[in-house]
């Protein structure tokens, strides 16, 4: 070691694996949103609990800015670490620590991912039903940290309600035992759930037991192609209230677009404004017959333009594959990107006031909406038109965030649903939370991190 910071580090924690060649300080220093060059200090990959806890403890007797650091799939800049921050890697923790038959209760480490989590249920019998197209690269200590949603949350709901006990190491150095599995506990604040969602900037996962849910049921999924966005909403509610819902996701003809380009199969000869993905549970007896006639049903009223049920696990799989596979066939743009919720009841004005905005003021932008309908979550991808440079188009990118934020503010909404703030969205964070709100947050940032060295610069400022 040159540093004489980090050679302070290796001697105070002997056995702590730390990296700090060109190579790794790069591949540790970004996250999947790729606006920011990585310059951390060095990336420190602890071994267990007891070596996290050291660390922390060190960064904060030496004020030393930590970037907790999972699988690095976010989307809002939350993992970045690109000012001489340590990144706490928790990547070489991640194994399973325990199954309980009776509580139902899985222990892992916070570097295991989710598709791993998927797995180890799955051996017992059971389901973590929380699910989504980065499963087998995001961890779930980073799902925690960002109470990541997806696919399912119209059916069991995001990443808060399914962690049931949480090992936090908070900035104080403190490692605090939160929930301890408990099903009920009325006994003050829950701090488990404040930990949940806080972006790493009060603590680090350093533990986590998730409750398991029944193994899925069999499922059918249907392709629906939709002329509007209201008939989509006709759709979704008959869907909704006649059938058991595993899951409602939609996307415009433009993110098909590029899916087919990145190598997709077209579902249908002609090109529809919508299409939705639903899947629905097949438990009893008359379930297929409830779906026929709801399909039916939507075909009847005119507001299905095309459709197809599969037939099968592969034909599942490959519709799936259209609207999961959006994010990776728009990667190779670097989208600027929005992750907005309302209340599904305020979705089809927001909608119309936000396409409309866009398509008068900014037509020069391919953007690709995509998203959770049965969540009120947008996805909106804005892609950088040829011959802009990245500086313009992040700027106008901006400026349509600004207005979006106004938009949101009216119907009640929040400038992120489920990516978090980190860098990305924190300068419109007070169009989701008030003055109020963020003054309490900054209070319980100053308790649990009383020397400032969580993921300074996130979420909201000191
Ligand atoms: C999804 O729903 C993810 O596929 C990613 O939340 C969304 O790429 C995006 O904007
Ligand atoms: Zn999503």
């Amino acid at each position: 070691m040159i540093n004489p910071r980090l050679d302070d580090l290796h001697r105070r924690i002997p056995g702590l694996r730390l990296e700090t060649a060109p190579a790794e300080l790069e591949y540790y220093g970004r996250d999947w949103t790729r606006r920011w060059t990585p310059a951390p200090l060095a990336i420190a990959l602890p071994a267990n609990a007891g070596e996290a806890q050291a660390v922390v403890r060190w960064a904060g007797a030496h004020q030393v800015a930590i970037v907790p650091s999972g699988g690095r799939t976010g989307l809002s800049g939350g993992a970045v670490a690109a000012n001489g921050e340590l990144v706490l890697s928790l990547s070489r923790m991640n194994r399973v620590l325990g199954f309980d038959p009776v509580d139902r209760t899985l222990t892992v480490e916070p570097g295991i991912t989710l598709q791993a989590v998927h797995e180890a249920a799955a051996e017992h019998g059971l389901a973590y039903p929380v699910d989504f197209a980065a499963r087998g690269s995001c961890s779930i200590g980073g799902n925690i940290a960002t109470n990541a949603g997806g696919i399912r949350v119209l059916r069991y709901g995001n990443t808060r309600e399914w962690v049931t006990g949480l090992k936090l190491v908070a900035g104080s150095g403190e490692l605090l035992d939160l929930g301890r599995g408990l099903v009920k506990n009325s006994s003050g604040y829950d701090l488990r759930h404040l930990a949940i969602g806080s972006e790493g900037t009060l603590g680090v996962v350093v533990e986590a037991t998730l409750k398991l849910a029944d193994p899925p049921p069999p499922t059918q999924v249907m392709l629906l192609a939709l002329p509007s966005f209201d008939v989509l909403m006709q759709v979704f509610a008959q869907l909704r209230d006649r059938l058991r819902l595993e899951a409602f996701e939609f996307f415009t003809d433009r993110a098909l677009h590029h899916v087919l380009a990145h190598g997709g199969q077209a579902p249908f000869d002609q090109v529809h404004p919508y299409y939705v993905v639903a899947e629905l549970a097949m438990e009893g007896e008359g379930d297929e017959a409830a779906m026929l006639a709801a399909f039916e049903h939507c075909m009847g009223q005119g507001w299905v333009s095309d459709g197809v049920i599969a037939q099968g696990e592969a034909q599942a799989a490959q519709l799936w594959r259209l609207r999961e596979g959006i994010t990776e066939s728009l990667a190779r743009h670097v989208p600027y990107k929005n992750d907005v919720s309302v209340r599904v009841s305020a979705m089809p004005a927001f909608l119309a006031e936000a396409q409309a905005l866009l398509a008068q003021g900014y037509p020069q932008f391919d953007v690709v909406w995509f998203g959770h309908i049965g969540d009120g979550n947008l996805h909106i991808n804005v892609l950088r038109p040829d011959g802009m440079d990245d500086a313009q188009f992040v700027a106008q990118c901006e400026q349509v965030t600004r207005i979006l934020a106004q938009t949101l503010q009216r119907h009640g909404g929040s400038i992120s649903a489920e990516h978090g703030i980190g860098l990305v969205k924190k300068a419109y964070l007070p169009s989701t939370r008030s003055a109020a709100e963020i003054e309490v947050m900054r209070g319980i940032r100053r308790v649990l991190d009383p020397y400032g060295i969580m993921n300074p610069g996130k979420l909201f400022d000191p």
